[in-house]
Order: structure tokens, then C-alpha cells, then sequence
């Protein structure tokens, strides 16, 4: 493969998108052997049809502030690939939310989609939007604004949106209602539902549970379990709550919680109330850890820093991209850390990947970790095709084993020689071909 000409003619034509051009190369790189065992895939410029995005859609979002003003953010859904099933992935409004960021993460999610085992093509969108310190009514608001211009790229068979950061029940209930006001229909078309109108048992847990299942599949191939291990995870959000739930209900030790205003290290560990504390904390909607020290004085808060300097057997980046860079690395490496999963996507910078790789760590990438929660996406779609509910039982059974199928894919196609489980490449390869796949099936479209 031209990968380097391939890189540097995107570099090109996209200047400046950092996040989207870390993601493909990462990809690139992984996946040079197998390409280049299907000289058909050149002939078909596979590569350069699979890079870009189907489409781009962007658009202006005007809403109203309480006071009466008028804010204009930007909107955007990125639909990357719809080769093996309808647009599919979450929509993330927060400040730093950009074209690139968007990108990177629709091209992450077409590989992810495809690990699931389930038929989702891969999608992104969002906004600028900051939720921070919004009113329930400003949110509203903004959320009706955002679909009125939408609305018309989405359906259950097209693009199915869900959450992400700044992205709750809250906002996909919002969006949700006015899409089916706009659709004139009560369909699938958004996933992370509420209860009551056609979401999913266990989607809210879905991403953080999945995510721990994997652990336990890494673990039981070095011959270990999780019970008694020390876990440092990053975030407080969403996927940090389930990842931490889990981890504890496996009898594991969570240590650090981390937000945008430093950390939180608790040596008695996070658990049950504690647990529950990090959903007021989220609903504060003030986007900072520090109140967890003043409600559990044993634990100590961090400011401005990350949690990766504690010493741990486990480290779960649970943010948002690039939480965890080389120098990270290099502390939990030198600390004796004993496996790093990435449940954020993107979670670790590129060098951080590398020396993780270089080490010989046990390590694996967000688009493995966290495929449990667009795969319990996928679930609600089922369940809402079928106009049926499943229960919480039947959701996790089909959660977990999903999860060991994704691990198993990772095996096939990252075991290295030495016996080196490379889960990047395993991931990558995994995805890339079913993809391949399908659109060398499909023709030059
Ligand atoms: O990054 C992700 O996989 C998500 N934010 C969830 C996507 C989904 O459609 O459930």
C-alpha cells in the first residue's frame, strides 16, 4: 500500500484535522499486510473511497437563551460508511466539537460498527454546544433547533443516532421528540431511548459493562482475574459510571475519578452510594470532580492533573480523545501497570499507542473496549423493529457474549508470532476487512 502517499494527499486536501488524520493513519498502518495481499482493493481504490466520509452534512443551529438571546452554533452529522448497515453512532455536543474531531470519530465508528457483529454502518455528529451550565429549557431549545434541520437524514434504515459526550436520555429524548413531530412516525431512528418510548434495558450501563467484560476476556488470556485489582479510571461521566459499576460488582478496587478540574484518588474505593454520587455530580451540570472530596473527605483532589501517576493494575481511560499521552504511558509502564484499556474513543495519543506496543503491554484500542455500548445501540434496534422489549437478563447475556466475539476477533488477526496479543491491530484488521468486504461486493459506489 502507497500508505505515506495515501496520508500525505489527505493531508492535503484536509490541512489541520489532527484527530481525523491520528485515526486513519493508525488504521493505515495496521492494516498494510492484509491490503496487501488483495491487489483487487487497489484496483478498486478501496482505500481512498474508505478514508472520506460518504458525507459531510453542516449546517447553522439558532436558539434561544432564557434572557432572549440568540446563539448561533455550528451543527454537523459526518455519515462515513453505510456499507454493511444504515448510518450509525452518537452525536456529541461540546465546545471543542469540530469537522475533524467529528470525522475521526465517524471513521472509528464505521471499524467499531463492524466488530459488533451487527449490521451498522458507521456515523458521527454534534455540535459546538456546550451544555455547561444550560437550563433544561435552553437544552430543549437547542436540541429542537438541531433537528429541525436534521431530521430529513434520518430513519430507522438511514442514520440512527444516539449520545455521547454532552449527549444524555435528557437530549436524545429532546431530539428524539422532535424528530417523530417532523417524521410524523414513532420509529428506532435515535437509540439511548428512554424507557418508555422504545429504549433499551442496560443501554445507559451498555458502554462501561462491555467495556469490563472485555478486561476479564484480556485478563483470562494472561491467566488472571480482575477481583482484588486496583483500577484508576479517568472521566465521571456516562461510561466511567458503568465501567466503575462493573468493575466493582467484579470485585475490583476503583481508585481515581478525573473531570476537565484535576482528579480524585479515593483509597477506599468508589463504590455503591459513592457510585450513584457521580450521576448528581454529572447532573450539576457543572463539568468538575473536585465536590467528590468534600463529600467523601477520605479522598484527595487533584487539581489540573491527570489520575495516570497512581499506581494501579489497571488503567481505564473513560474521557474523551488523546486523555493519555507518551509521558502517561511511560508513568503506568514504569509503575507496573498491568493491562490499559481504552474505553474513550481514541482514548491515548499515538505515541502513547506506540510505546504501549513497543513495551509489549497489555493494551487495547476504544474501538474494541467500547463497542458494547453501539452494540447494545444495535440491540435497540432490534428490539424496536420487532416492536418488542427485552429484558435486562436478555440484553446482557447478549452484550457479554458480543464482547467475547469482539475479543475473539481481536485474537484472529493480532496474535503476533512471539505470542504478543497486538489488540490495535487486531481490531483494525478485524473491521477493516468486513468492511472491505462488503464494499467490494457493492461495486464503485
Ligand atoms: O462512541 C460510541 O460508540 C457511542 N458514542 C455510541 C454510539 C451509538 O450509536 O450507540
Amino acid at each position: 500500500m502507497k500508505t505515506e502517499e495515501i496520508l500525505r494527499n489527505l493531508e492535503m486536501r484536509h490541512p489541520g484535522e489532527r484527530e481525523y488524520l491520528q485515526a486513519v493513519r493508525e488504521v493505515l498502518l495496521s492494516i498494510e499486510d492484509v491490503y496487501n495481499e488483495h491487489p483487487e482493493y487497489e484496483k478498486a481504490a478501496l482505500i481512498e473511497r474508505l478514508v472520506e466520509p460518504d458525507r459531510v452534512l453542516a449546517f447553522r443551529v439558532p436558539w434561544t437563551d432564557d434572557s432572549g438571546k440568540v446563539h448561533v452554533n455550528l451543527g454537523y452529522r459526518v455519515q462515513f460508511n453505510n456499507a454493511i448497515g444504515p448510518y450509525k453512532g452518537g452525536m456529541r455536543f461540546h465546545a471543542s466539537v469540530t469537522p475533524s474531531i467529528l470525522k475521526f470519530l465517524g471513521f472509528e465508528q464505521t471499524f467499531k460498527n463492524a466488530l459488533t457483529t451487527l449490521p451498522m454502518g458507521g456515523a458521527k455528529g454534534g455540535s459546538d454546544f456546550s451544555p455547561r451550565g444550560r437550563s433544561d429549557a435552553e437544552i430543549m431549545r437547542f436540541c429542537q433547533a438541531f433537528m429541525l434541520e436534521l431530521w430529513r437524514n434520518l430513519g430507522p434504515d438511514q442514520d440512527v443516532p444516539a449520545g455521547d459526550i454532552g449527549v444524555g436520555a435528557r437530549e436524545v429524548g429532546y431530539m428524539f421528540g422532535m424528530y417523530k413531530k417532523l417524521a410524523r412516525e414513532h420509529t428506532g431512528t435515535f437509540t439511548g431511548k428512554g424507557m418508555e418510548f422504545g429504549g433499551s434495558n442496560l443501554r445507559p450501563e451498555a458502554t462501561g459493562y462491555g467495556a469490563l467484560y472485555f478486561v476479564q476476556q484480556m485478563l483470562a488470556e494472561k491467566g488472571e482475574t480482575i477481583a482484588g485489582k486496583t483500577v484508576a479510571i479517568s472521566g465521571f461521566g456516562n461510561v466511567a459510571w458503568g465501567a466503575a459499576q462493573k468493575a466493582v460488582e467484579l470485585g475490583a478496587k476503583v481508585v481515581t475519578l478525573s473531570g476537565p478540574d484535576g482528579y480524585i484518588y479515593d483509597p477506599e474505593g468508589v463504590s455503591g452510594e459513592k457510585i450513584d454520587y457521580m450521576l448528581e455530580l454529572r447532573l450539576s451540570g457543572e463539568d468538575i470532580v473536585a465536590p467528590y472530596a468534600e463529600e467523601f473527605p477520605e479522598a484527595t483532589f487533584h487539581a489540573g492533573r491527570k489520575p495516570w501517576g497512581e499506581k494501579v493494575d489497571i488503567a481505564l481511560p473513560c474521557a474523551t480523545q488523546n486523555e493519555l499521552d507518551e509521558t502517561d504511558a511511560r508513568l503506568l509502564v514504569t509503575n507496573g501497570v498491568m493491562l490499559v484499556a481504552e474505553v474513550s474513543n481514541m482514548g491515548c495519543t499515538a505515541e502513547a499507542v506506540d510505546y504501549f506496543l513497543e513495551q509489549h503491554a497489555c493494551f487495547a484500542p476504544g474501538k474494541a473496549v467500547n463497542s458494547g455500548g453501539v452494540a447494545t445501540s444495535g440491540l435497540e434496534m432490534t428490539q424496536n423493529a420487532m416492536h418488542l422489549s427485552w429484558s435486562n437478563e436478555e440484553v446482557d447475556q447478549r452484550l457479554h457474549s458480543i464482547m467475547n466475539a469482539v475479543h475473539a476477533q481481536c485474537l484472529q488477526y493480532g496474535r503476533q508470532p512471539d505470542g504478543y496479543i497486538n489488540y490495535v491491530k487486531g481490531a483494525n484488521v478485524a473491521g477493516f476487512m468486513k468492511v472491505a468486504k462488503a464494499m467490494m461486493a457493492q461495486g464503485i459506489v
